[in-house]
């Protein structure tokens, strides 16, 4: 069969983005592949964290994965940091990245900003990290948002790399899969910008935690423009903040951005919002419920981290191992 391995960063504000842009296609491929779901907390360590924080949103990514309905009895779930593994391979894979490919990575360019000299070098290899969070597993797909597309390509050409180096076929190049209607969700104050954890702005994202009348609250207040809604997509193309809104309609209810904009044509955006505040409260309002209780359980979910993080070292130690035999490091 073939694996996925895909992750999220515990750094707090799980959003609705996330879970459009892959909690919730990572619930749809769990039966037809063999899935490995991490909560990549060394990444969370590339911007300053607060520890007691740290260990919370570790608890919190792994509740939203089993709320939105990943099953932890079916995929593996645990947290990166407990294989160490992760950060010995991307030792590795390290010395064979180009420092030119790492230069060209967007999310680096707009993390670090201006502040470029003071970034940490943690920043800079992210994208290394995520490289072996995949090669590690040997994994074939990787479902992301579109925003990490660019990460998952970087390790397929470092994938080509070792094994052009050293003359195997051994690490599979894995495919970004990018699906449905809203795989860039932007904020809703400003919609040329993804909505992100790290948002300064509580209005800028839905909370998969929020409930009923904070989610309705930050819909009515999300920024729009003072025209109906149109009845093409093209008509969508100036117009950032209600393209948005529209496809996270569509995504929200399973039918295509074509479908959502016919249904909604011609109305004003106190209907429109009115609609999508309904449909989001009844996605987000269940899972946030569900999240709520099990956080409640702090014992079970490590119970979960603990036994997901087993059967992710059985998969990922003999790889090491073999990488570590390809590469010239006596095990002794
Ligand atoms: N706005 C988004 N639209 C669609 N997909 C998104 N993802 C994140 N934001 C959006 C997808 O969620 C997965 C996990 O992302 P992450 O938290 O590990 O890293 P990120 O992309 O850096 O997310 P944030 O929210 O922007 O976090 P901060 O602010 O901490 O950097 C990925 O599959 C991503 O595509």
């Amino acid at each position: 069969m073939n694996r996925i391995f895909s992750g999220i960063q515990p750094t707090g504000n799980l959003h609705l983005g996330n879970y459009l842009g892959a909690i919730r296609n990572w619930v749809a491929l769990q039966h037809d592949y063999d899935c490995i779901f991490c909560i990549v907390d060394l990444h969370a360590l590339t911007q300053p964290q607060n520890p007691d924080e740290l260990r919370q949103a570790t608890r919190e990514v792994t509740a939203a994965y089993i709320a939105a309905g990943i099953d932890p009895e079916c995929c593996i779930i645990f947290n990166q940091s407990t294989i160490s593994a992760h950060a010995e391979l991307a030792w590795l894979l390290g010395c064979l990245t180009p420092l030119g490919w790492l230069n060209r990575m967007t999310q680096f360019k707009e993390k670090a900003g201006k502040q470029r000299e003071n970034a940490g070098l943690g920043l800079y290899a992210y994208p290394v990290l995520m490289a072996a969070d995949i090669l590690l597993y040997k994994a074939t797909h990787v479902p992301v948002g579109e925003d990490q597309k660019q990460h998952v390509e970087l390790a397929r050409d470092i994938a080509g790399a070792f094994n052009r180096r050293y003359e195997r076929d051994f690490f599979p190049l894995p495919e970004p899969q990018i699906f449905g209607e809203a795989t860039r969700v932007m904020s809703l104050r400003d919609g040329t910008k993804k909505m992100s954890k790290s948002d300064t702005s509580d209005y800028s994202r839905i909370n998969m935690t929020d409930d009923a009348d904070t989610i309705a609250l930050k819909i009515r207040r999300a920024k729009t423009d003072p025209e109906p809604l149109p009845d093409m997509l093209s008509a969508l193309e100036q117009r950032p903040e209600a393209d948005n809104l529209v496809s996270i309609y569509a995504a929200l209810s399973d039918m295509s951005r074509e479908a959502a904009l016919a249904r909604f044509a011609g109305a004003n955006f106190s209907t429109f919002k009115e609609a999508l505040s309904g449909l989001s409260v009844d996605v987000l309002g269940r899972i946030g419920g569900e999240m709520r209780r099990l956080m409640a359980d702090p014992g079970h979910i490590d119970r979960v981290l603990r036994q997901g993080a087993e059967r992710a070292a059985a998969i990922a130690i003999p790889v090491l191992h073999e990488v570590q035999d390809i590469t010239g490091l006596l095990r002794p």
